[in-house]
C-alpha cells in the first residue's frame, strides 16, 4: 500500500520587510551578547499554532479552515526579550499580548480541533525565536518597541534543505475588520 506523505506545518504571522529588518537587527545585537545561532532574517516569524506532521491530503482542509477565519487585523508591539533555559532560545515577544492575537489563536485552534487536527494543550506563549543554542540570557528583558501591524497570517511548511531549516508558504489569508465592527459602523445616508 502506498504510504501517505506528510508535511511539517504551522500557522504563523510573517513580518513585512521593515519589521523583518528591525527583528534581524535585534537578533544581531543579541547574538553579540548571548552567542548561539542567529535565526536567518528570512526565517523570523511568530508561530500561531504548530501542527507538526500532517498528511498532505489534509492540506485542502487546512486551507478551507483558514479561509473561514474572520478575525480583525491588529498591532503587535515587540518590546520584550526573554530566554528559555530548557531549549536555550532567546526570543522577542510582547509585554502585553493583544486580545486579537489570543482570539485568532483560539479561533484557529478551535477550528483545527473540530476538523480533527491535533493541537497542543499548552497555554499559548507568543514568541519570536531570534537565537538558538544561546549561551546566556540577555541582560535586559525589554527592547525599544517594534511595531508589527499584523494584516494577514500564513500556513507554512517547515523543510530541511542542505542541513538548514527552510520555510515555504502554502497559503496566506488576510485579517480584516471583524464582522461586528463592520455592522456597528453607521450606514451611509442615501
Ligand atoms: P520555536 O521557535 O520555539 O522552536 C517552526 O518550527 C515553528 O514552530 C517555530 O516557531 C517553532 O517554535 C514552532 N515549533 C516547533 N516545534 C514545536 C512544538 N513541538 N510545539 C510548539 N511549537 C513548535
Amino acid at each position: 500500500m502506498p504510504q501517505e506523505t506528510t508535511a511539517r506545518l504551522f500557522f504563523a504571522l510573517w513580518p513585512d520587510d521593515a519589521v523583518r529588518a528591525a527583528l534581524a537587527r535585534l537578533a544581531r545585537s543579541l547574538h553579540q551578547e548571548c552567542a548561539g545561532r542567529m535565526i536567518p532574517a528570512h526565517n523570523i516569524h511568530l508561530t500561531l499554532v504548530f501542527l507538526g506532521n500532517v498528511a498532505n491530503g489534509r492540506i485542502p482542509d487546512l486551507r478551507a479552515l483558514a479561509a473561514a477565519i474572520a478575525a480583525p487585523s491588529f498591532d503587535l508591539i515587540v518590546d520584550a526579550l526573554d530566554y528559555w533555559r530548557h531549549n536555550r532560545i532567546v526570543w522577542a515577544g510582547t509585554a502585553e499580548c493583544p486580545e486579537a492575537l489570543r482570539k485568532l489563536v483560539a479561533q484557529l485552534t478551535h477550528g483545527l480541533r473540530t476538523a480533527g487536527f491535533r493541537c497542543e494543550d499548552r497555554q499559548y506563549a507568543p514568541h519570536i525565536t531570534l537565537l538558538r543554542a544561546a549561551r546566556r540570557a540577555p541582560a535586559v528583558q525589554a527592547t525599544g518597541g517594534i511595531l508589527w501591524r499584523a494584516g494577514d497570517f500564513v500556513l507554512m511548511q517547515s523543510l530541511r534543505r542542505n542541513g538548514a531549516v527552510a520555510y515555504e508558504a502554502i497559503g496566506r489569508w488576510p485579517l480584516g475588520a471583524a464582522l461586528q465592527d463592520v455592522l456597528r459602523r453607521p450606514m451611509p445616508m442615501v
